[in-house]
């Protein structure tokens, strides 16, 4: 099971039928989903609430622009968002419009992915790399699926030790070398090790910061090269970690990760810790990206898969009747 994938929702359409304020029944299972979302977005949801304290049928659309703004969601984007909404705004009319930010969601067949399937990890210092790994491996495992660690970030010795402390923790195998060593040597490495003994996910750590930009992008370009060299079409994705608390910062990191090797998914982290949980709108929207999971904990469970409907229910539910 590939749990990342999620076909691309038909939301083109809704509109009409949305803005008849069609109420629609949530599964139980649903509703706890939700329910733990909104405990895990505690201080964006708060930060809401002391705009709109009590829950409302319909809300001005300017406290709706001030709530959005608030929890550091770009101002374009909100007006792109807002753009020929009503005086009073509904919920269901504003759930229409933040669900259809994110519209990035790709469309991939989980019958025919490759094994080992390969996840390459960028992103800057302490963004929440090696921690996210430990997530998805938990995650992979929990699943039945086999997992191997490439503790590619060999630029420091004390990222090596970080992976391996995960691994042995989590009791999955690793591929290591020596600080200083060639990190594309260990992705292929691991690449290797996986094929030849059948693993389900190879996932790669990288380093978030070399000497210089330039060296960091190459280095990385000549890692993806070298993921090819050991197994055709891998990386099978490239994923980029953004932390939350960074907020609409984050867009700009992404954007040169983008332009060095291409990201095809992003996970924010740290959304536990943050008031700015509304830049997963403009993230999504501004990088054209889907968003494939957010870490809302620094435990290996803390990992959720993203899923725009219930985040924006999570927002929504606190503030609208
Ligand atoms: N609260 C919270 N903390 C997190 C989350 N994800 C990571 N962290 C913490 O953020 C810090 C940095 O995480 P790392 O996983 O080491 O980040 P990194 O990107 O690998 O950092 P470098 O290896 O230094 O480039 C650690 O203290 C993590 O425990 C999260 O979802 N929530
Ligand atoms: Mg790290």
């Amino acid at each position: 099971m590939f749990g990342i994938f999620r076909k691309k929702e038909k939301i083109e359409h809704k509109e009409e039928l949305q803005q008849d304020e069609i109420v629609t029944q949530k599964e139980p299972e649903e509703t706890e989903r939700n329910s733990f979302l909104s405990r895990a977005l505690n201080k964006t949801v708060s930060n809401i609430k002391s705009i709109v304290p009590q829950r409302q049928e319909k809300i001005a659309f300017d406290t709706i622009e001030e709530i959005l703004i608030e929890s550091d969601m770009e101002y374009e984007i909100i007006e792109k968002a807002m753009d020929g909404l009503p005086e009073l705004i509904t919920k269901a009319q504003l759930r229409h419009r933040l669900v259809m930010l994110f519209e990035h969601a790709p469309v991939i067949d989980n019958a025919n992915m490759p094994q080992p399937f390969v996840e390459l990890i960028i992103g800057v210092n302490g963004a929440g790399k090696t921690t996210t790994i430990a997530k998805l491996a938990n995650m992979y495992k929990k699943a039945g699926e086999t997992v191997i660690l490439g503790a590619g970030d060999t630029f420091r010795a004390a990222a090596i030790e970080q992976l391996s402390t995960w691994a042995d923790k989590l009791d999955v195998p690793i591929i290591k070398t020596k600080h200083g060593h060639d990190p594309s040597a260990v992705a292929y490495d691991t690449i290797q090790s996986a094929i030849s003994k059948k693993i389900d996910h190879a996932i790669i750590d990288t380093a978030g910061r070399l000497q210089t930009q330039t060296n960091l992008a190459n280095e990385l370009k000549k890692i993806v090269k070298t993921c090819n060299k050991a197994y055709e079409g891998a990386p099978h994705q490239k994923l980029m970690i953004l932390d939350g608390t960074q907020g609409n910062t984050a867009i700009a990191q992404a954007k040169a990760f983008h332009d060095m090797v291409g990201i095809d998914g992003i996970i924010v982290t740290k959304l536990d810790g943050t008031a700015k949980g509304g830049a997963l709108f403009s993230i999504s929207n501004q990088l054209e990206l889907p968003i494939f999971y957010i870490g809302i904990g620094e435990k290996a469970d803390d990992l959720m898969e993203f899923s725009p409907d219930n985040f924006v229910d999570s927002l929504l539910d606190e503030i609208y009747t």
